[in-house]
């Protein structure tokens, strides 16, 4: 293809004025490398953008994909059905935690943190709590850019030009604290120890303040992902469940980075020991081939709402693609290469040397803090005077050039590679990330 013009196209959250004029195109993938337009190769860090688990141009998912777009290209799910999304929503209903195994299936994680919401709301609604019109999210979250998500989600920018909009949130404080107590914990392995307690918030400010009869539910991360990595500590995710149902709270995981193996188990529930009553999904299930994303309902959930007339939807909420034919293909071949190339053990495998690789970084130029959980990682540097955010991003536009794709919220860069890396594949990442600091730091002091 001829290189295209690119003013038409208006790019999702990037800096489109300074892209176009040094623009950064790929054009086609295998396994972890993407190639860009001038015949390079870049290793894929971040999993495209945290989905891409099984390795790009996956041979299973491709003929999958291929077979059932001459076989069945489309079907809606409204009043209609086809066998790949009943098939997909059993499977995963299957690899859910117990209780939890009714499935709404969607085309994003926004979409599936506003469908939450909403059977949150239909849910107190249909026991006569109409009320409950209030969600609890966590700064520094990040839950997509519906008016849902971004209500509940915790990201300043993605929240200020959209303030009148909202629907009623209150926010729990970031698990992150570099100084826990005094104690610095900035390069701390895998979860903090100390630091449970920052759950108790939930129950001594926010349902002391607002009363937990208005709350619909609580949302939170597993680990927040999109912020750079900060790792809630051992406990904390257990005290939230123990508060949640000590006040009748409905408690949702965003699991649309962590399920699907990024922690080395289906769900983080799972990884992490605690089952929520909804997990919202998107990313990995498919390995990013087509949009797909959905919420995992207990059954408890499900059945409060299959009643009134029996000719009218239980549920007044769907998406045109919702269960799309091709994105089920994808999502049933996702799970089936996760099964056969066991994903979820190499990803166990391989996330200490995958520790061991970031945390040489620490004395790497301007790095004041590493974190690290499963396969995702953020290296947060020191922001230059007056302009946060800058050090990243030149830092992530010379990674790129140094044939390595990382992301860079703010300061942090973040690395989530493929599950089918090799060690060698990781100490490659961790190689090139270490020239990308070094070569951008003294020119930006
Ligand atoms: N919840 C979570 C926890 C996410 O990480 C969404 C919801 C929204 O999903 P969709 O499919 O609507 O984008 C996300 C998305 C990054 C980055 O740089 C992360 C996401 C999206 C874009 C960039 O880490 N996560
Ligand atoms: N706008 C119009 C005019 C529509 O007809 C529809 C769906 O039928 C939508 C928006 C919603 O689109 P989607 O179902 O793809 O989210």
């Amino acid at each position: 293809m001829d290189a295209p013009a690119l003013d038409a196209f208006w790019m999702p959250f990037t800096p489109n004025r300074q892209f176009k004029a040094q623009p950064r195109l790929v054009v086609s993938a295998r396994g972890l490398n993407y190639r860009t337009a001038d015949g390079r190769e870049v290793l894929d860090g971040t999993s495209g953008l945290w989905c891409v688990g099984a390795g790009h141009g996956h041979p299973l998912i491709a003929e999958a994909m291929k077979r059932q777009i001459d076989t069945l290209d489309f079907a809606s799910s409204f009043q209609v059905g086809h066998p790949g999304a009943f098939a997909l929503a059993e499977r995963i209903a299957a690899l859910a935690p117990p209780g939890l195994d009714r499935v709404f299936l969607v085309n994003s994680g926004s979409e599936a943190c506003d469908t939450a919401m909403k059977i949150a709301l239909a849910h107190a609604r249909a026991r006569g709590e109409g009320q409950r019109t209030l969600f609890i999210g966590r700064e520094r979250g990040f839950h997509g850019v519906g008016f849902g998500g971004i209500s509940v989600g915790g990201m300043l920018n993605n929240r200020r030009a959209f303030g009148g909009a909202m629907l009623r949130a209150d926010h729990l404080k970031a698990t992150w604290d570099p100084h826990w107590n005094g104690t610095p914990r900035a390069f701390v392995r895998g979860q903090p120890f100390e630091g449970a307690e920052l759950a108790d918030e939930l129950e001594a400010r926010l349902i002391a303040l607002h009363d937990a009869s208005q709350i619909a539910a609580v949302i939170v991360e597993p680990f927040a992902g999109s912020t750079g990595v900060l790792v809630p500590p051992v406990g904390y995710l257990q005290r939230l469940r123990e508060i949640c149902t000590r006040h009748g709270l409905l408690l949702v995981f965003d699991e649309v980075i962590t399920g699907f193996g990024r922690l080395g188990a289906m769900f983080a529930a799972q990884a992490l020991g605690v089952v929520p009553d909804m997990i919202l999904f998107a990313k990995t299930v498919s390995n990013g081939a087509a949009p797909l994303g959905g919420v995992i309902v207990s059954r408890a959930i499900h059945d409060t709402l299959m009643q009134g007339p029996a000719h009218l939807a239980e549920l007044m909420h769907g998406y045109t693609c919702s269960g799309h034919p091709l994105a089920c293909a994808a999502g049933l071949a996702m799970l089936d290469v996760i099964e056969d190339e066991d994903l979820l053990a190499r990803v166990r495998d391989l996330a200490p040397h995958f520790e061991a690789a970031v945390h040489t970084l620490a004395d790497a130029p301007g790095v004041v803090s590493i974190r690290n959980i499963g396969l995702a990682a953020g290296i947060e540097l020191a922001p230059v005077a007056g302009a946060p955010g800058r050090r990243g991003a030149a830092a992530q536009a010379a990674a790129f050039d140094h044939g390595l794709l990382t992301r860079a919220p703010g300061d942090t860069l973040v690395l989530a590679p493929p599950f089918i890396s090799t060690r060698a594949d990781i100490d490659r990442m961790a190689g090139r990330l270490r020239t990308a600091i070094q070569s951008t730091h003294g020119a930006l002091a």
